[in-house]
Parts: structure tokens; C-alpha cells; sequence
């Protein structure tokens, strides 16, 4: 190759080089111009628009810290009185377990079948909901002898579950960023909602819990816990909840997974699969 073969290839890659940093640049500009203006309301189901609000900023204090099975893929968490209540998954590992917070003895476990993955539970009055992830069967147990007394059908996958007590009714996560509201006596979908932050989609909304009205949501792979307005699906605040578990302690545990509100207190219990704490914690604000 000659010294002007070489020089025009080197031009003509040049110019690339050129071409694409500028692509690249007016398509960050595009993409944060969009992210400032972003679109001023969202649609809702009834044809009416809702418009976008404000993400407040918080953090996590944490008040208190337990002991955690790290043989437990948690995937569903409540607390009733000092009962606590965990679903968990892996197939061949499925489980739901009453658990005593305090030393995270577990007072009574019953197993999934090996065919099924567990994901997220709710406690009512009487009774339990428990959803899987790909097998599209909800189990209704007892809550005291943890029975199954049903089993019902429903598509899509499963992930999270929670029963808002205001509107009695189920709020289910299927790792989209739909929520579905489900009558709680017959699982039967009665409604759904897209989740958005700032106007935009949110996906892999994950573990639920209902509290007062609103939707807490942890978000798949990620530190974050998002609070949701069930009425317009909007993210209204996001916490922080990173950091919790010291460096050594994260070998071999997987995600941020698991929130369950300590009822009559602003206080929740937050963990995750595998991991070898569960903490009590309060959201603050702060970023
Ligand atoms: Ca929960």
C-alpha cells in the first residue's frame, strides 16, 4: 500500500470517526432534550391524561438490623404482629415460610412444587396469595395452616403481589411496567396501569407493597425502591437503597429483593435474595 493509499484511509476513517461522533453528539442532545421537556401529563385508562409530577428524592435510615436465611430467594415479604411472612423462589427451592423477625427462626415452612418458581405473596384476613414466576398459577392458602385451598390461572408472568386494603384489591407485578389490579376473591384482573417516571415507562417492577393507598415497588437489579401512584401509575418518590449490605457480605447475594411496611409505623423492612440481613429502615428525604 502507498503513502496515499494509506493517508486516504486514513482520511476516509477519519471522516467515520467524524461523522459518528457528531451522530452520537445530536443524538445525546435529542435524548436530553427529551429528558427535560419530557411529555407534561401521562394517559390514563379512562381516556383522561393526569399531569407529570415531581420525583421526591429519598434515602434509608436504618433503624434496626436482622438476621436473614441466605438460602432464601425472597421474592414476597409482609409482616403481621412479629409474624413475617416470605415467599421465595428457585425451582426446587420454593418456599413460604412464617418467620420470627427478631432472630429469623422459622416457625413454618411449606414447599412449592419442584415444576414451580415462587414469586410474590400477600397476607388477608384469613387467607394467602401466592404467585409464580412463568407457570401462570396463583396458590390461595390458609393463612395458619398454609394449605393450599386453591389454585387459579391467570397470563403472563408473575412477580410481585399486594392487597391495597383502601381499594380492596390486588396490585400484581409481572416484570413489565404494567401493574395489575385483581379482584382479591377471585384473582380475576379488574383493571391495570402503566407505570412512568417523568412521563417515561418504567420496566421490571418487582416485590409490592401496599401501604395507605400507595404502591412501594423495588425495581429489578437495581438499589431502587419507587413509591407508586396506583391512580396514574406515576412514580412519585424514589429511595435510595444502596449500600446496605458491608462489601464482604456481598459475595454471593443477589438483588435488592423484598419490602414489607412494620403496620401502624412509618418504618419498613427491606432485604434481598440470599442476603445475610433484613434491615428495619424508615425512608427520608435526601438523595
Ligand atoms: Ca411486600
Amino acid at each position: 500500500m502507498s503513502g496515499a493509499e494509506v493517508g486516504g484511509v486514513l482520511g476516509r476513517r477519519r471522516a467515520v470517526v467524524v461523522l459518528l461522533a457528531a451522530v452520537t453528539v445530536a443524538a445525546a442532545a435529542a435524548y436530553a432534550g427529551s429528558r427535560s421537556a419530557g411529555p407534561a401529563t401521562v394517559p390514563l385508562v379512562d381516556g383522561r391524561s393526569a399531569a407529570v409530577v415531581p420525583v421526591e428524592q429519598l434515602r434509608v435510615e436504618v433503624l434496626a438490623r436482622y438476621p436473614h436465611d441466605t438460602a432464601a430467594f425472597t421474592q414476597g415479604l409482609e409482616l403481621v404482629g412479629s409474624d413475617l411472612y416470605e415467599g421465595t423462589g428457585q425451582y426446587g427451592e420454593s418456599e413460604l415460610r412464617v418467620v420470627d423477625l427478631a432472630s429469623g427462626t422459622v416457625r413454618r415452612r411449606v414447599s412449592l412444587p419442584d415444576t414451580v418458581f415462587g414469586e410474590g405473596i400477600t397476607v388477608l384476613e384469613s387467607r394467602i396469595w401466592q404467585i409464580t414466576w412463568r407457570e401462570g398459577v396463583a396458590y390461595e392458602r390458609d393463612r395458619e395452616t398454609l394449605d393450599v385451598l386453591r389454585e387459579v390461572t391467570y397470563d403472563g408472568e408473575g412477580w410481585g403481589i399486594c392487597h391495597d386494603d383502601a381499594a380492596d384489591r390486588l396490585v400484581m407485578s409481572d416484570g413489565t411496567d404494567q401493574l395489575t389490579y385483581r379482584d382479591p376473591a377471585t384473582f380475576d384482573q379488574i383493571g391495570s396501569v402503566t407505570v412512568t417516571r417523568a412521563g417515561t415507562p418504567v420496566r421490571d417492577i418487582n416485590e409490592l407493597e401496599c401501604v395507605d393507598g400507595q404502591v412501594w415497588a423495588n425495581v429489578w437489579r437495581t438499589d431502587e425502591i419507587v413509591r407508586i401512584d396506583p391512580a396514574s401509575g406515576q412514580v412519585v418518590a424514589e429511595v435510595d437503597a444502596g449500600g446496605l449490605l458491608a462489601g464482604a457480605e456481598r459475595a454471593g447475594v443477589d438483588v435488592l429483593n423484598g419490602i414489607a411496611a412494620v403496620p401502624g409505623t412509618d418504618e419498613f423492612l427491606i432485604t434481598g435474595k440470599y442476603w445475610p440481613a433484613l434491615f428495619r429502615v424508615r425512608f427520608v428525604p435526601g438523595s
